[in-house]
Parts: structure tokens; C-alpha cells; sequence
């Protein structure tokens, strides 16, 4: 009885990892519609082998192409490019990033953001702040 309560115990731990390792981390971001653009939708970052998957989907936005960054900083205070995304095209975009996690991009201030077109890149259409408690 002792030893198969062992073995037991042994194959929870085991079965505790596998789980953990088949479960990507992931972290849904709102993203909110900004300068009238009426634009809100989520992007979803979910760990992948050797990086992250990021999928933008915004709701009332146009089939012309929007350019899409990761940025350091937060949308209050938005910094520089970290990362380039697809452009958004009739609302939806998927990126393959490769070298980072979603581990990673929660631990520091970074926010993602859309940009209205590459002609007009000053005018904000969505942005949302990639942190961790907005996991899902
Ligand atoms: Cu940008």
C-alpha cells in the first residue's frame, strides 16, 4: 500500500508536468478605440515554439492596411517600436514573434497599438496594455 500510494504520488507530479508544458502561457489584451475611431477589439498573445503568436482583432475597422507595433511603455505614455506587427487588414492580424514569451513581454511596461495608416502614423486608432492580470 505504501509504495503504490508512491507511485501514485509520482505519477501526479508527472502528469502536473506535462499539463504545465502542454498549456501555453497566454494573455488576452483589450484594446480600446482611440480618436474617434471607433475601432475596440483584443489582441492574444500565446506562447509557441521559439516565441510568441500575437492576433489582433478589432471590430469597425477598415480593408486598408494598419500598421501595428509593440511598444515599450504603456498607451498613457507610449514609447518606441519593440516589436512590428502585420499590418491589421479588415480587422485582424497574426504575427509570429520569434525570442520572446509571453513571460517576457508581461514583466516590463509594453503596450500594442495600431496606427490608422502608414501614410498617417501620428493618428492612434486602438491601443491596449499588455499586462499580466490581463491573462485569461
Ligand atoms: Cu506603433
Amino acid at each position: 500500500m505504501r509504495i503504490s500510494a508512491a507511485w501514485m504520488t509520482l505519477a501526479i507530479i508527472a502528469l502536473g508536468f506535462v499539463s504545465a508544458a502542454a498549456a501555453p502561457a497566454s494573455v488576452t489584451v483589450k484594446l480600446n478605440a482611440q480618436n474617434g475611431s471607433g475601432e475596440n477589439g483584443s489582441a492574444t498573445l500565446t506562447d509557441t515554439m521559439g516565441g510568441i503568436t500575437v492576433v489582433i482583432s478589432l471590430s469597425g475597422a477598415p480593408s486598408s492596411a494598419q500598421p501595428a507595433h509593440v511598444h515599450d511603455g504603456t498607451c498613457g505614455d507610449l514609447k518606441g517600436v519593440a516589436y512590428a506587427l502585420k499590418d491589421v487588414v479588415n480587422g485582424s492580424s497574426t504575427t509570429v514573434l520569434q525570442g520572446t514569451t509571453v513571460a517576457a513581454l508581461t514583466a516590463k511596461p509594453y503596450a500594442i497599438n495600431v496606427h490608422e495608416s502608414a501614410s498617417n502614423l501620428g493618428k492612434y486608432v486602438a491601443c491596449g496594455d499588455v499586462t499580466a492580470s490581463s491573462s485569461m
